[in-house]
């Protein structure tokens, strides 16, 4: 679960992973947020169990955001062990929560590196939530776009993006937030008007191009607190899984 702060990562973690296990899906949730300090689910496998951020704080004086990047650097020496806890659990999947800021998981050297060896090659796919705040202002809209396709660029994971606590937005804003994201003439209508400059212009046409006309493809609305759109979001999952090579496929070759 990938997405900025306050996005839903944490509760959809908890919806997603009930829906697994009410389908008859082993799964187990796994808390990579080193300074939590209330999780909607019990996890599984917890990073406090290893670094605890606001232990840091109080006991070397550290401030918040000191005490955030030590905790993420610090995770790196306890990989091991934490991946052998994943591997020992023997669970069809692993529902991944990562830490509220996104930006310490996504933009530093750590989150790809916990991610490749949590994941061990298993088959990995990024659900990035998108927070409603950012809809449906063309140019929110935007920066939501291009931080998806960043992280992606970052991970290099498939990602699925989902619009999160849609029961929040009315159905006349989610209509009209669809209609722009399928629509690169009145998306970059709304985004002149809103007074983007030419060369964003420039690139959310090419966004567009690049992914078939859709700047989001397979956009999923969900919300953790109705559970509507869960099933949506696992079929999306079932198709970017089907379509990724089997692991350690590469290798064989
Ligand atoms: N209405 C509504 N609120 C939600 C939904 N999901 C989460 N929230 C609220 O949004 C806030 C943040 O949710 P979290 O799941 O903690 O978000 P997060 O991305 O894990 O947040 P951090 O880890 O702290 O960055 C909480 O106060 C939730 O009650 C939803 O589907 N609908
Ligand atoms: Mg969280």
């Amino acid at each position: 679960m990938l997405g900025t702060a306050g996005s839903g990562k944490s509760y959809l973690t908890a919806v997603l992973s009930s829906w697994l296990s009410d389908n008859q899906h082993s799964v187990i949730r796994v808390n990579l947020d080193p300074a939590a300090e209330w999780i909607p689910y019990s996890p599984d496998i917890d990073v406090r169990d290893y670094v605890d951020a606001r232990r840091l704080m109080v006991e070397k004086g550290m401030g918040p955001n000191g005490a955030l990047l030590a905790a993420t650097d610090m995770l790196v020496s306890h990989l091991e062990s934490i991946a052998g806890e994943l591997k020992a659990s023997g669970a069809e999947y692993a529902v991944i929560d990562t830490p509220g800021q996104m930006e310490l998981f996504a933009f530093r050297a750590t989150g790809p590196l916990v991610l490749k060896a949590l994941t061990g090659g298993e088959k990995s796919i990024g659900v990035f939530l998108i927070d409603p705040a950012f809809v449906p202002r063309a140019s929110n809209m935007l920066s939501a776009i291009l931080l998806y396709y960043s992280v992606g660029a970052r991970l290099k994971i498939p990602q699925i993006p989902v619009l999160s606590k849609a029961d929040l937005l009315d159905a006349e804003t989610l209509e009209e937030a669809r209609s722009m994201l399928d629509d690169p003439v009145l998306f970059e209508e709304k985004l002149l008007e809103e007074g983007v400059e030419p060369g964003l212009l420039a690139v959310a046409k090419s966004l567009f191009e690049a992914y078939g006309g859709e700047a989001l493809l397979g956009l999923v609305e969900a919300s953790a607190r109705t559970s509507r759109g869960v099933e949506n979001l696992y079929a999306a999952i079932q198709q970017v899984l089907g379509g990724m090579e089997e692991p350690g496929a590469e290798e064989q070759l």
